[in-house]
């Protein structure tokens, strides 16, 4: 079956709403967990349900995204896997992507070199674990031009997504609206709506006949979401597939069902969150559908004491590789890949990136803080907001964020 299927995924977003955390990269090469890249949950999900021909469609500040892939996701050629970056290369003119259905257009030469009966074509900005032979099986025996695939969502959020209305049997879509100003709630759940994913699967003759007409309309903003799957919905070819469905082998009843959009800071900072309770409800924890991804070989975390009487030491924590906790205290965070704590230090409830170093006696609360930026000593980040507001940014949900190259003044 997936000879005959082709793995497209969108990864060219620029990611404006998670500034300063994309000002120098790719949305989807936003470090996650410590070790992840946003973009390796949907190669791991691709790849674990046999998907081994992606192609990786760029765009903005792609520089550490097509290094992260090209490095991280290099597969054996011998049984014709490949996983490719492909950037922009202008091929239709001096013109970048206009939206994710040009960047599809602009890119068929990709598909005409496989032809591929089928294509999957998803984005890559969100966390979750899929299993996405059962998406395609679906669309295959449904024999639906397009498959969008849907999970419900609070209707305060209705602004962010694509919201579809269904027939009564559940499956064929009706009705497609791009973050509608108007939503109203489902007819069981007045306060859920019915959310696209952003992840498809199409037939390929019918997504190559419906963007080569987008392309021609000079009205179109040549969005996915926006402008091709209504024109589907239109034709009657357009299904939903149901995530609630979907079953990942290894998941438990906890983290079935589990996506997060991490479109915005708050939401990419709860993400976070949701990892390090002791019962987290996105179980890293599954190697019968692992996550992939590479970094630099480090040595494993180390902690040590300091002073006599200070024990370095984490709790509720997620601890990579190359952290050296030297007696300062973390609880409730994310101590990415070569994270120094210390003496004294206390960090809780934050997400440290690739470097950060953590100086003696600091106190960092409700923050991100971006790599190899160095807190100096005695710093208190998140304990007075009127003085973070002045130096930072600051969230909506109150979390600072301090971007890669900030200097942080004591
Ligand atoms: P958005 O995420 O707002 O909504 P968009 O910004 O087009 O839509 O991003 C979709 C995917 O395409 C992302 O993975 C992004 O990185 C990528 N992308 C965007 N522009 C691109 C370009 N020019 N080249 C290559 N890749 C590009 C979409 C859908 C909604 C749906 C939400 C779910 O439009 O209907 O509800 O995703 O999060």
């Amino acid at each position: 079956m997936t000879t005959r299927i082709l793995a497209i995924v969108l990864a060219g977003g620029e990611g404006k709403r998670l500034m300063p955390l994309t000002a120098d990269r790719a949305k989807p090469a936003v470090p996650f967990g410590g070790i992840y890249r946003l973009v390796d949950f949907v190669l791991s999900n691709l790849a674990n349900g046999g998907f081994l021909r992606m192609v990786v469609l760029t765009q903005y500040k792609s520089h550490s995204l097509d290094r992260h892939v090209s490095r991280t996701w290099r597969m054996s050629t011998m049984l014709g896997n490949y996983v490719t970056p492909v950037p922009a290369q202008q091929r239709l003119g001096p013109r970048w992507f206009a939206g994710s259905a040009d960047a599809l257009f602009q890119n068929l030469n990709l598909i005409y070199d496989e032809l591929p009966e089928h294509c999957i074509v998803f984005g890559a900005d969100h966390i979750y674990r899929m299993d996405p032979r059962q998406m395609v099986d679906q669309h295959i025996d449904s024999g639906a031009d397009v498959t969008v695939a849907a999970i419900r969502q609070p209707l305060s959020l209705a602004d962010q997504f694509g919201v579809i209305e269904t027939d009564p049997a559940g499956r064929r879509i009706v009705a497609f609206r791009e973050k509608p100003k108007d939503a109203i709630g489902l007819p069981d759940a007045p306060d859920q709506i019915y959310a696209s994913m952003g992840n498809y699967v199409f037939r390929t003759q019918a997504m190559i006949d419906a963007l080569r007409e987008d392309a021609l309309d000079p009205s179109s903003r040549h969005d996915l979401g926006g402008d091709v799957i209504p024109m589907f919905v239109k034709s009657g070819g357009a299904e939903v597939y149901d995530f609630a469905h979907n079953l990942v082998p290894g998941s438990t009843e906890r983290d079935r069902g589990y996506w997060r959009d991490v479109g915005t800071l708050d939401a990419y900072y709860d993400a976070h969150m949701d990892l390090v309770s002791a019962q987290p409800v996105f179980n890293l924890y599954n190697d019968r559908w692992p996550i992939y991804t590479g970094h630099d070989p480090l040595p494993p975390a180390k902690f040590v004491h300091e002073d006599g009487d200070r024990v370095g030491h984490a709790l509720d924590s997620m601890v990579s590789p190359g952290v050296i906790v030297s007696g300062g205290t973390a609880r409730r965070s994310i101590l990415s890949p070569g994270v120094v704590l210390h003496s004294h230090s206390q960090v809780e409830d934050s997400v440290l990136m690739h470097g950060v170093k953590i100086g003696r006696g600091a106190v960092v609360r409700r923050a991100i803080i971006d790599k190899n930026v160095v807190i100096p000593d005695g710093a208190r980040i998140g304990v007075d907001a009127d003085y973070d507001r002045s130096r930072f940014a600051v969230t909506r949900g109150g979390v600072v964020v301090i971007g890669k190259n900030e200097i942080v003044e004591r």
